[in-house]
């Protein structure tokens, strides 16, 4: 089918972008990210700088990126903004650095922040699509993201079309997007696969400015192996569930599921699909990530809702090659859907979500290390564990072989406050703080959670303080991160 767009080549899309501009670029993780076009952006800059000249833009995506998106506009030095979330070691650098400012959002705001002029204009959308028809239907990739948004509301459309996705993936996504206050009604998703929007994201075609053919797999990752830790937080997690549904406080046809991202939540998913008390069930998460396939092929798993597909390329390749099975057992969705509050709190999520720190009180940090340096970002973590049927945060009881312990007496940094965090799950044990006093709720982590050499030090700290609701002392309440800073551990 002859398209009736401008061809471009990636350089010459790139030329298309001005400094001081914003882009909304797609990719929710390196899935479905914009590619040839970002690395083509990030030459273009070093010439511009090699010339003299400024060239840094803004940059806005669903979540972290791939390599070719982040990692190349940050060592281009391309990147004068940068939200709603990152995992890329160079962008990391240029965010600790100061180079890069980089404001941090719970992803299910990012969509309507964009619609409500609140990050000033979209000068260009930058997609990676399976397809687009003369007449604008855009079908997308590995995932959903803010791309829709970014479609409708920047000023010109430059798409990546990129073979390496078949067309079938047509049926993959349902796109909806809200209208918005004073004129919102209720999203209307009431169960887990239930679709409310379009395949395809359209647009006026005239607001597509050029295309780029592309071939290229997604830049994603495996997976660590799971280890003795991992899979013990896991079980920890299967076990607390199970009991859940023996005591009848979850019911016997089980929650929807919301997992996060990365190691521990990989070996969470794997210990729940092998439980025995644990029915098949959905799940109505952010990423679809490795495990959840297997978990699907098993039959332990019978529909996954998420934004984007993050699966490595052996994987992916598996799942083109049996379409209609995984199309009729996924949906992928627009971020501000998949961890819409409204929609957790209706279809009662349980959240699993990682910590780097927890505090012995039940306070959260997400994203912070020793309270300055920005690890990603609060993602959807907030957007789940605020308004989820039973809240879960995970870590290991110790970090960095032993030199940290992410149970401290006060958490450096505030993501997830006492209020919204139910359940603390260590490879140690659980602590379950539902209906307890903060003194309570500290005896039960320090008591179940933290690693038998901090907890002395743990308990030491807790018979010390004195008085109020919230016994603390300000002078050691880091006492072991000012260790750790001034000695390399937390150990004493
Ligand atoms: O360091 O990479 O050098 O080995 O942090 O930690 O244990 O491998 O766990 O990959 O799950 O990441 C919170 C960062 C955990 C992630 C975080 C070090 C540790 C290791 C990674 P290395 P692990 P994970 C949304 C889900 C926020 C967003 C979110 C995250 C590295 O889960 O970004 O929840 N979460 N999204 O050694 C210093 C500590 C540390 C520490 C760990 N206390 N101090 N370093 N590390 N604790 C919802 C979805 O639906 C997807």
């Amino acid at each position: 089918m002859s398209l009736p767009f401008p061809e471009l080549t990636a350089q010459e899309a790139a030329s298309l972008i001005k400094d001081g501009q914003t882009i909304g670029f797609s990719g929710f993780t390196p899935a479905g990210a914009a590619k040839v076009i970002p690395r083509a952006l990030a030459e273009r800059a070093k010439e511009e700088h090699a010339a003299g000249r400024p060239f840094r833009i803004g940059v806005v995506t669903g979540a972290s990126t791939g390599d070719s998106l982040d990692g190349s506009l940050a060592d281009a030095e391309a990147v004068a903004w940068r939200t709603p979330y990152q995992s890329n070691v160079s962008m990391r650098k240029a965010i600790n650095s100061g180079k890069t400012h980089f404001f941090d959002m719970h992803l299910s705001l990012l969509q309507q922040w964009v619609r409500y002029g609140f990050l000033g204009k979209i000068h260009a959308a930058v997609v990676e699509a399976a397809e687009v028809t003369p007449d604008g239907q855009i079908t997308l990739t590995t995932s959903v993201g803010a791309a829709n948004t970014f479609l409708h509301q920047a000023d010109k459309i430059i798409l990546e079309i990129n073979s390496h996705h078949p067309t079938e993936l047509y049926g993959f996504h349902d796109i909806y997007e809200p209208e918005d206050p004073p004129h919102r009604r209720e999203i209307p998703i009431y169960s887990t696969h239930q679709r409310c929007g379009e395949a395809v994201v359209r647009v006026d075609p005239s607001r597509i400015a050029g295309i780029v053919f592309s071939d290229e797999e997604d830049e994603v990752g495996t997976f660590k192996d799971p280890d003795a830790v991992t899979n013990k937080i896991g079980e920890n997690v299967a076990d607390f569930l199970a009991a859940e549904i023996r005591s009848g406080r979850i019911p016997k046809s089980f929650l929807p599921i919301q997992s996060g991202v990365g190691n521990i939540a990989n070996a969470v998913l794997g210990a729940m699909g092998v439980h025995p008390e644990i029915p098949a069930f959905e799940m109505y998460s952010e990423v679809i990530q490795d495990s959840v396939i297997s978990l699907m092929e098993n039959e332990r798993l019978q529909f996954a809702s998420g934004t984007s597909l993050t699966v490595n390329p052996a994987i992916l390749d598996k799942i083109y090659s049996n379409l209609d099975f995984f199309r009729r057992r996924m949906v992928l969705r627009p971020q501000e859907i998949t961890n819409n509050p409204e929609v957790v709190r209706r279809l009662g999520i349980v959240s699993i979500n990682t910590a780097i720190e927890v505090d012995i009180f039940g306070n959260v940090n997400s994203t912070h290390i020793m309270g300055s340096n920005m690890m990603n970002g609060i993602g959807g973590s907030g957007d789940f564990t605020r308004n989820a049927y039973i809240s879960i945060f995970t870590c290991p009881s110790v970090a960095k072989g032993g030199k940290i312990s992410p149970i401290v007496p006060l958490c450096s940094h505030l993501d997830h406050s006492e209020h919204s965090v139910q359940v603390v799950v260590t490879e140690q044990g659980i602590a379950d703080l539902r209906g307890k006093d903060p003194l309570e709720r500290a005896r039960e982590i320090v008591g179940n959670c933290s690693h038998p050499d901090y907890r002395e030090e743990l308990n030491l700290h807790l018979k010390d303080v004195i008085g109020g609701h919230t016994p603390q002392s300000l002078n050691r309440a880091f006492n072991m991160h000012q260790r750790f800073l001034e000695t390399g551990s937390m150990q004493g």
